[in-house]
């Protein structure tokens, strides 16, 4: 009989320690079943759990499980006291044998659960979070996605206070327990890696329907909710039956199991959990009804929906080596999730608006302290590698391969992948591996998407040579933090010619593919003055520099035929205007003023493209292309843009403002006249406040829906008067009750456009109905206001202080969350030395802090390094 040896306390404090992509090395042991017996209680939960351990290959090494902050109570070897000991949270024990049933237990409690990983209570709900490393916070396993393992769980609950009790996979059996309490046991026939683990135990009610898959199987489907949030689950629950729909059709990929669930819960760190079977969604991406959600917000929910359901494939059924392939599953779903939306919807606004975020986000961190490539070297804490960087340049990356590869070659790619590796944990490798065989296309160099971070700069002019037109390409990929002296990538850049009096496509369009650091392109038999239209729907995530002639952006954004191209020039156009006025160069408003204008009273064009290319580029993305930014010379010039446009057409904006909609018509065509009402509202007032603030407070008073009642109250937010204050009022006492909707309320005064929106939020922070706890309302009010560059950097640097405050605050309760924000201070070096002095003060004090965690450490250190 072996001896257990007296286990020393866990570490306090965090050790800081880079894990690298080339240490990857295969598991020692394989976990491949998992039963698990979890006595639940919000206090103290008891969870035993029996592994069926194999090891891994000859080799002498003990089985290493990861736990986080737990003590074992007891372990066993097959039934007998094991030797084992702690190092640090990890259980070790000494294995005599190759095979072995391991069982443990240990005691945690739910709800002293502030991290939202691993088991916790959420509003009288118990739920889990395991991606990435939430299940060692549960019970000692490896917990590494390769290591697959069958699971069967059963739990027990006060009934009454528990009624529904729900697992991955199938409920296999139930029954009634002593003391009031119930039970049931889930199995899960699928191996799946233990981030994948869901349970969620409460008071819920279900919207129910079913799906019938193409090979004829009957699922079951579920949205499970508190009581009284049922009806508001029936957009969430269409958007599942379409996005399974829409797998089958587009992607050949059919649901596995006989039920798929989702449960919403209010306390969530992101957006929702693929979970086998069980997804478990933050609500604000499944509650939904047309007097509390916006028409973005129901895009979302469908947009998320599909997300989590498709990760089944592209996550679940084949999911990832190592957390250094994170982009395996999450570049691949995002791009899932964007064309599914763009099919439900406008394919061209649709990619306006990932443009429009991969601008705002990840074009800044790949200019950054923080940048890293799709598929990182190194991390130290993985969370921090929640990227938009992983997911949505994964995403491009994997748009770029379908539009070299055509989209036959690409399906039998992805047809390819599946099979290969279902039931495996891959890596990106393996998916470009399996497209080139599918293929036969070369990527080689492509491959150098996965590995070089910055967004390549793109040089382009066209010149003429005869009746033949030369475009001349150059590129760039910028140094980052650890990477300079690049090679050149592979840049797909979908091109056409118009000419500029016709305003036809002379030829057709072409996929321009640049290899090398300075190209040449002939196109032959030109007739007329060409235009250049590249990068065509924005085929290539990159920064295009092109040199244009006089008037070349106001005739490509009246004809382009390819409706993003068209958007771009027009917005190139605002942008060259809104950096020269910010650089204090007079400007003429005009060229623009008339642009718009043949865009608003545009017949051919859709509402929702004119909502989109009325919106002027945000303070941001005209920061993001200056040398130094200046906060307030560029919110000067912005709004002496908008107050041009909203004065010159005050007549037209009106008439545009004037429309509507029916609120239940949710309609792309409804909610393309939506946007534009509140995207018009907003210039009007630009032009003239007092007759905008009373059009917005009648746009809100008459509202019988969420979009035109939000999109009045944002142009209220930024105005000064009776009517602002009236309408921020009613709004509060209107959702007092309803969690979701009060965060629009925090998140309006935030992202204000006002001098005094420090002080708004400085007293926001200490409102009753603030809360560090909640991650929506800290987002609401924290990481709006950190978004808002005016406000945010606002002179005296309170802004810096302020959100270094709540960072240091929130990091003792949710280090993960408390992380997400460091980023707006990691861009010091772009401001002017004032601001940026501060900034980086700001940073050491957060890095100084002691106890701090490693998600900030690392965000804080490497913003300063
Ligand atoms: N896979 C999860 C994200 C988990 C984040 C963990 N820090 C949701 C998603 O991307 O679908
Ligand atoms: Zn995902």
């Amino acid at each position: 009989m072996a001896d257990a040896v007296i286990s020393p306390e866990a570490p306090t404090s965090p050790e800081h320690v880079s894990i690298f992509r080339k240490d990857y090395r295969e598991p020692d042991w394989w976990v491949p079943e998992v039963r698990l017996d979890l006595a639940l209680d919000p206090a103290a939960t008891r969870v035993r759990a029996l592994l069926k351990v194999v090891r891994n290959g000859d080799h002498p090494r003990p089985l290493r499980l990861a736990g986080d902050g737990l003590k074992p109570l007891s372990v066993t070897v097959d039934g007998e006291p094991a030797r084992w000991t702690l190092d640090g949270d990890d259980l070790v024990i000494d294995m005599d044998r190759d095979r072995a049933e391991i069982a443990t237990e240990v005691e945690i409690s739910p709800e002293a659960n502030s991290q939202l990983m691993g088991l916790y209570a959420s509003g009288g709900i118990l739920c889990t979070q395991c991606e990435s490393e939430g299940f060692r916070r549960i019970t000692f396993h490896p917990d590494r996605p390769d290591v697959l393992g069958v699971y069967t769980v059963r739990m027990s609950a006060d009934k009454a206070r528990f009624p529904i009790l729900l697992a991955n996979g199938n409920k296999v059996a139930e029954g009634d327990g002593d003391g009031g309490t119930h039970w049931a046991e889930w199995h899960d026939p699928f191996p799946k890696p233990s981030y994948l683990f869901a349970l969620v135990a409460g008071d819920l009610a279900a919207n129910r329907d079913r799906f019938r898959t193409f090979s004829g199987r009957e699922v079951e489907l579920a949205v499970w909710v508190r009581e009284k949030d049922l009806p508001k689950t029936d957009h969430a629950m269409a958007s599942l039956k379409a996005a399974m729909q829409w797998d089958e059709e587009v992607y050949g990929r059919e649901y596995d199991l006989d039920l798929f669930s989702i449960v919403a819960v209010d306390d969530f760190n992101f957006g929702a959990m693929e979970n086998k079977g069980l997804n478990i969604f933050n609500s604000r991406y499944v509650l939904a009804d047309q007097n509390t959600a916006t028409d973005a917000d129901f895009d979302a929910i469908a947009g998320v929906v599909a997300h989590e359901y498709f990760h089944n494939w592209s996550g679940d059924r084949v999911t990832c080596r190592d957390w250094f392939q994170l982009s395996l599953k999450e570049g691949f779903t995002v791009f899932r999730d964007q064309s599914f939306s763009a099919d439900m919807g406008s394919e061209a606004v649709k990619r306006i608006d990932d443009v429009r975020l991969l601008r705002a986000i990840q074009f800044p961190e790949d200019a950054g302290p923080l940048a890293h490539p799709i598929r990182p070297e190194s991390y130290i804490e993985i969370t921090n590698f929640y990227t938009a960087t992983v997911y949505n340049k994964g995403a491009e990356v994997i748009r770029m391969m379908k539009t070299m590869l055509g989209p036959d070659k690409f399906r039998a790619g992805s047809d390819l992948y599946f099979k290969r590796h279902d039931g495996t944990a891959a890596t990106c490798e393996d998916f470009v591996k399996a497209m080139e065989d599918a293929s036969g296309v070369d990527l080689s160099q492509f491959r150098l998407w996965y590995s070089q971070a910055g967004t390549p700069k793109i040089g382009a002019r066209l010149e003429r040579d005869g009746d033949a037109a030369v475009l001349k390409l150059s590129q760039v990929v910028p140094d980052t933090p650890g990477q300079s002296g690049k090679q050149p990538m592979v840049i797909p850049l979908k091109t056409a010619l118009i000419g500029r009096d016709s305003g036809a496509m002379l030829g057709e369009e072409r996929l321009v593919l640049l290899r090398d650091s300075q190209a040449e392109v002939r196109f032959e038999g030109i007739s007329e003055t060409p235009l250049l239209s590249i990068n065509r729907d924005f085929s290539a995530p990159v920064v295009m520099d092109v040199t244009r002639q006089a008037g070349e952006l106001e005739r490509l954004a009246a004809c382009d035929n390819n409706a993003f191209a068209r958007y771009e020039a027009g917005q190139e156009l605002m942008l060259r205007s809104l950096i020269a006025g910010a650089k204090g160069e007079a400007i003429d408003p005009w060229p623009v003023i008339d642009a718009v204008r043949r865009t608003l009273t545009s017949n051919e064009l859709d509402a929702a493209f004119k909502g989109e290319a009325l919106t002027l580029p945000s303070e941001s993305l005209i920061g993001d292309r200056m040398e130094v930014v200046d906060p307030d010379a560029i919110h000067e010039s912005r709004e002496a843009l908008r107050r041009a446009i909203g004065e010159a057409l005050a007549g037209e904006l009106a008439e545009a403002q004037a429309m509507g909609a029916p609120g239940n018509d949710l309609s792309p065509h409804a909610k393309g006249i939506r946007k534009l009402k509140s995207v018009t509202l907003a210039l009007f007032a630009a032009g003239n406040p007092a007759r905008g603030a009373a059009l917005a407070k009648a746009q809100y008073d008459a509202a019988d829906n969420m979009t035109d009642r939000q999109g009045a109250l944002a142009v209220l937010a930024s105005l000064d008067g009776a009517d602002r204050e009236a309408a921020f009022a009613d709004f509060y006492q209107r959702y007092q009750g309803d969690t979701l909707t009060l965060d629009k309320w925090f998140m309006l005064q935030a992202i204000a456009q006002r001098s005094d929106t420090v002080d708004a939020v400085e007293r926001l922070a200490g409102h009753a109905d603030f809360t560090l706890k909640n991650p929506n309302r800290w987002r609401a009010l924290v990481g709006s206001f950190a978004a808002n560059q005016w406000a945010f950097h606002e002179a005296s640097g309170r802004g810096y202080r302020f959100l270094a405050d709540r960072i240091i605050e929130v990091d003792r309760l949710n280090p993960q969350v408390a992380a997400r924000q460091v980023p707006p201070l990691g861009r010091w070096r772009r401001l002017e030395p004032g601001r940026a002095e501060m900034m980086r003060a700001e940073l050491e004090r957060i890095v100084a802090t002691p106890g701090l965690s490693k998600d900030v450490f690392e965000q804080a250190s490497k913003s300063l390094a």
